[in-house]
């Protein structure tokens, strides 16, 4: 029995070798070199070229390294009837609510507008908006969405919460359902889109939903670029209808080059850091996925 790994970051050696601490009796065979396909029962990768699994006759099951497994379930080769195990980790939980409280306070307190001033060395005290006066939307509450509502109501801000299927979250408005989501857009003056990438949710923002957004409101995207329209975002802003947005996720990554994203005033660019997982904490995650795939028992949720 072996293990393939794939893990195109440049932490590639660091997360081989928590694996290789977490798992010291397992093979571990890094993409591209195979060795016998039929030795290998597990996979353990992050965006594996497509058709690479349904190379591999005796594999059991695929774990990712990270919390999306939208790329995995892209490829038209997936074998089917084996299990497809997500990374939950709370300390990315923890590492994603870092970010949201992040981009939610630099909005809330005009840190835009006065680093502006700055470059003018021009002093002035802006009006200022209360936590408790000011509704975050979070699109998602799943567990990222539930650490990042702790978070953001600690710090004492009106929640709204919107999900596909019902949920209750103490401290949170819960709205769900594609026909609340309007509704949703609308109350808010900060909307941060937790969503996965899915057929419902690719695009989902675009020009109809920011415009049902309100005037001035702020966007934060810290799951999938495909999610949102860009060239309908930067009219959004360019028109004055919304104030700003803080980007994590991109429809092409690295964001190439030259792309209008990168220098607009209004637009915050981070390289896809929000809730990075974590080589040490992720392979002891992973062991135990392992463990249960080979049993063939469910592969547990965090
Ligand atoms: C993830 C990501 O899915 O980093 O974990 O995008």
């Amino acid at each position: 029995m072996a293990i393939l790994f794939h893990c195109p970051w440049n932490t590639a050696d660091q997360w081989l070798a928590a694996f290789q601490a977490a798992m010291p009796n397992d093979e571990f065979r890094i993409y591209p070199d195979l060795g016998k396909v039929e030795e290998i029962d597990v996979a353990m990768v992050w965006r594996l070229p497509h058709g690479v699994l349904s190379g591999l006759p005796n594999l059991l099951g695929v774990c990712s390294l990270g919390a999306g497994v939208d790329a995995l379930l892209e490829d038209p080769d997936l074998p089917r009837n084996i299990p497809i195990a997500r990374l939950v980790d709370p300390l990315m939980m923890d590492r994603m609510a870092e970010y949201v409280c992040a981009a939610v306070l630099h909005h809330h307190l005009g840190f835009d507008d006065y680093n502006e001033q700055q470059t003018r060395q021009f002093w002035q005290r802006n009006p200022t908006t209360d936590a408790r006066d000011r509704t975050v939307a979070l699109l998602g509450m799943g567990q990222m969405g539930q650490r990042c509502a702790e978070r953001l109501g600690a710090l004492g801000f009106k929640l709204i919460g919107w999900s596909r299927g019902p949920k209750k979250i103490d401290g949170v408005k819960c709205f769900h359902g594609w026909e609340q989501l309007d509704g949703v857009l609308q109350a808010a003056s900060i909307v941060v889109i937790l969503l996965p990438s899915t057929k419902q949710t690719i695009n989902l923002f675009d020009r109809a939903a920011l415009n049902a957004m309100q005037k001035d409101a702020y966007l934060i995207n810290c799951s999938r670029g495909e999610i949102v329209v860009e060239d309908d975002l930067i009219s959004a802003l360019d028109s004055g209808h919304l104030s700003g947005a803080t980007l994590d996720a991109f429809r092409r990554e690295p964001l190439p080059y030259g792309h209008p994203l990168w220098n607009h005033s209004k637009i915050c660019v981070t390289p896809h850091i929000a809730s990075l997982s974590a080589p040490d904490t992720a392979a002891v995650i992973l062991a135990d996925q392992l463990r249960c795939i080979r049993n063939r028992q469910v592969v547990p949720r965090q």
